[in-house]
C-alpha cells in the first residue's frame, strides 16, 4: 500500500502538528511572507511543530518552512538566487489508498533562498487549480525553467476524466503568479516533470511515475484504467518518459521516448527488482560530461541513480544515493550552488503524516570517481 510504511505514534508532537495542520489550512493568502524556519543546521526554532520529530530520531536536516507544509522540491538556481517549486501539501481528510487520493493538494506556492543556509521566503500561491481550466483534482510535484525571459511551471494534475496530464504555465518573475495555457502539454501523461536544460541550449522533460501516477496504464498510446499497478516480476521495468522540447518550452518536439535503465551487466532493470527499478520522481543533472538519473524506487523507499553518456540515455543503475525519509514518498531534486551540489528533499518530520510533508536540503558529496556518497537522512 502507498499508504504508513512506518507506525504513526500520537504523541505531544503529533498533537501540535494537528495545530500546524489547521494553521495551514486558512494560510492561502498571496502575501509575501518571510518563513520561520531556516536550513539544515538550525535546530532551535521555535515554531509550533518545533517538537515535529515525533519519533524522537535526529533527522540530518531541519524542515526549510514549518508554517505549512512541502513536499517534492525541485529546486533551481536562477540569477544566482535559489528558487524552490514544491508541491504544496493540506489536510482534505481523503483516505489513504494506492492510488495516492490523499495527496489532494490544489495549489503551488514557491520559495525562495539567497543560499541553501539562508532565510526561507515563502512568495505566497503562484497557481491555483481553480485557474487551470482542463484540470481537475491533485496538483501533484512540479518543476520550472527558464528560457528568454519567461519562467516556465510544470505541473502534473488529473484532467476532468482523472487522467493525470501535465500542465504547463508561464510568468515573467520566477515567485509567480502563473498564468497556465488552456490545455495540457500535448502528449503528456502521468507525473513528475523535470525539465532538464542541457549545456548545448537543449532542454528535455522527463517525467513518469508508476501506480497511483498512473504510468503503468500507458503501454499503448491510449490510457487503459484496467491495468494493475504491480508489473510481473520478470518484466521489464517500466521506465521514466523523455521528450524534447519545443523552442517555446511549451510543447514536446518529437515523441516521446522510454528511458533504458539497466543494471551493471548491461541488462535492463526487472519489475521485480525494486530497490533498483524506477517509481516515481526522476531529475536530471550533469556532471563532468555525465548524465545522472537520480530517482524514487517507491514501494523500496531509496533514491538511487544511473548514469549515462547522453540525456536520453540508456542509463547504468549505480547505486543508493538516499536512504528512506520517514514517511512513505520520497522525492528530491539536484543542484549546484557556488560550487557545492546540493540536495533537495523531504520528509515528514513535522507531521509524521506521509500525506503532510515538509521540504528539506542537505550537501550531496561525491568520489573522485563521480559516484555519489549514500546520504542517511
Ligand atoms: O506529492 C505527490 C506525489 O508523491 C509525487 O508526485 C510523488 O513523486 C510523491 O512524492
Amino acid at each position: 500500500m502507498r499508504t504508513h510504511r512506518k507506525a504513526n505514534l500520537l504523541t505531544p508532537a503529533l498533537l501540535a502538528s494537528l495545530a500546524l495542520a489547521s494553521a495551514c489550512q486558512s494560510n492561502g493568502s498571496k502575501n509575501e511572507t518571510t518563513a520561520t524556519g531556516t536550513a539544515a543546521a538550525d535546530t532551535t526554532q521555535s515554531a509550533p511543530a518545533s517538537a515535529g520529530d515525533s519519533t524522537g530520531k535526529k533527522f540530518l536536516s531541519q524542515p526549510l518552512v514549518r508554517d505549512i507544509y512541502t513536499a517534492d522540491p525541485s529546486a533551481h538556481v536562477f540569477n544566482g538566487k535559489i528558487y524552490i517549486y514544491p508541491s504544496h501539501d493540506i489536510e482534505t481528510g481523503m483516505p489513504e489508498n494506492d492510488n495516492g487520493d490523499h495527496f489532494a493538494m490544489r495549489d503551488y506556492r514557491i520559495l525562495s533562498m539567497d543560499s541553501p543556509e539562508g532565510k526561507v521566503t515563502d512568495h505566497g500561491v503562484a497557481l491555483d487549480v481553480k485557474d487551470v481550466p482542463w484540470a481537475k483534482r491533485q496538483m501533484w510535484a512540479p518543476d520550472a525553467a527558464f528560457k528568454n525571459g519567461t519562467y516556465y511551471l510544470y505541473f502534473p494534475v488529473k484532467d476532468k476524466q482523472d487522467i493525470f496530464r501535465i500542465g504547463v504555465a508561464t510568468s515573467k518573475s520566477p515567485t509567480g503568479p502563473f498564468k497556465a495555457d488552456p490545455q495540457p502539454i500535448a502528449g503528456s501523461y502521468s507525473i513528475d516533470p523535470a525539465v532538464f536544460a542541457d549545456t548545448d541550449g537543449n532542454a528535455y522533460m522527463y517525467f513518469g511515475g508508476i501506480w497511483g501516477g498512473q504510468l503503468q496504464r500507458w503501454r499503448t498510446a491510449k490510457y487503459d484504467s484496467t491495468v494493475a499497478p504491480n508489473q510481473p516480476a520478470n518484466e521489464v521495468a517500466i521506465g521514466p518518459r523523455f521528450a524534447r522540447m519545443s523552442k517555446d518550452m511549451r510543447k514536446f518536439d518529437g515523441p516521446v521516448q522510454e528511458v533504458k535503465i539497466l543494471d551493471e551487466n548491461g541488462k535492463p532493470l526487472l519489475a521485480g527488482d525494486t530497490k533498483k527499478r524506477f517509481f516515481e520522481g526522476v531529475w536530471m543533472h550533469k556532471y563532468n560530461g555525465k548524465y545522472y538519473l537520480t530517482y524514487s524506487t517507491g514501494d523500496t523507499h531509496l533514491l538511487v541513480y544511473a548514469v549515462g553518456d547522453k540525456p536520453e540515455g540508456p542509463f547504468t543503475y549505480k547505486g543508493v544515493l538516499m536512504n528512506p525519509v520517514q514517511g512513505w514518498t520520497t522525492h528530491h531534486s539536484i543542484i549546484e550552488f557556488n560550487g557545492k551540489w546540493y540536495i533537495f528533499y523531504h520528509d515528514t518530520q513535522l507531521s509524521n503524516k506521509t500525506w503532510l510533508r515538509n521540504v528539506k536540503v542537505t550537501e550531496l558529496k561525491r568520489n573522485a570517481d563521480g559516484t555519489m556518497e549514500t546520504i542517511n537522512p
